[in-house]
């Protein structure tokens, strides 16, 4: 799907290390942006997504979670070959799809609290990265239709923002077909949507291959749906293990259920 921008890999990785955040233009051409937003409308569509209950969720703000299990077309997101590369180079190629969701903020939407995405982990911060987000832009993102506000650099506070807390905020402005890359512990939260249309993107998150994932992407997902799926999408999901142990079953590697050409390196096979 990707339009192959090319980039520097390692230096979008280290400027996400330094500031905690990067954006990668135009990743996908208007063509792809199109056909993506007909997908995402399409399962709105058909889920008859109601807006959130609460300030968090926003009262003008849909999001349809589990995105995966709507259209096997979502799959391209999570692997796209311009994106995957840089969250891998942050975590490891043993990463995990750890949610995926579809947002659509409308107008009259105000501002989401700043918050980070990593409040269910009970380490002390800072610590390395344990979960990345790339967010996809399918509308352009302004600072008056509400894109995303972050405080960089906090990904590396000992703290995460108390309820209510308020920052110096920058706006991730971007085209649609861009993507937003942060790290989960950065203090971030949607602006106002002060314009008449409205903003939608998808948030695909990834987790370290052993970290709990945030939607359990094992139950989420039916076995032989997952089979359907590209190899890369199915290892992302969890069919798979981490650095051959972690996720084995009774000393499987659960991948094999879904690819015969599954190459098991399970750790008993390595000792003596
Ligand atoms: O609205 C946005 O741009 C960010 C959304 C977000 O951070 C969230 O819902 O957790």
């Amino acid at each position: 799907m990707s339009a192959g921008a090319s980039l520097e890999v390692d230096a979008v990785a280290a400027q996400i290390g330094e500031s905690g955040w990067a954006i990668l233009p135009d990743v996908i051409d208007a063509d792809a942006v199109d056909q993506l937003r007909s997908t995402v409308e399409a399962t709105m569509a058909t889920d008859n997504t109601p807006f959130g209950g609460n300030t968090f969720l926003g009262e003008h703000t849909r999001r349809v979670f589990n995105l995966l299990a709507h259209d096997p077309a979502y799959a391209a997101v999570p692997t796209d070959p311009t994106v995957l590369p840089v969250v891998e180079a942050v975590l490891d190629r043993e990463l995990l799809l750890s949610s995926l969701t579809a947002i659509e903020t409308h107008p009259g939407q105000g501002p989401q609290p700043l918050h980070a995405d990593d409040g269910s982990i009970p380490l002390p911060r800072p610590y390395p990265p344990l979960a990345i987000v790339a967010l996809w832009a399918l509308t352009d993102f302004t600072e008056a239709n509400g894109a995303t506000r972050l405080v960089p650099g906090t990904h590396l506070e000992r703290r995460r923002p108390k309820p209510g807390e308020t920052a110096e905020t920058i706006s991730a402005e971007m085209s649609a077909g861009s993507v937003l890359i942060y790290n989960g512990s950065i203090w971030h939260g949607g602006g106002a949507n002060l314009s008449d249309a409205r903003r939608q993107f998808i948030v695909c998150n990834y987790c370290a291959g052993w970290v709990r994932q945030e939607e359990s992407q094992l139950l989420a997902l039916d076995r032989d749906y997952v089979a359907q799926l590209p190899p890369r999408m199915r290892r992302l999901v969890g069919y798979g293990v981490y650095r051959g142990l972690l996720g084995h079953v009774a000393g499987e590697d659960p991948g094999a259920w879904v690819d015969d050409d599954v190459e098991t390196d399970l750790i008993w096979k390595k000792m003596r």
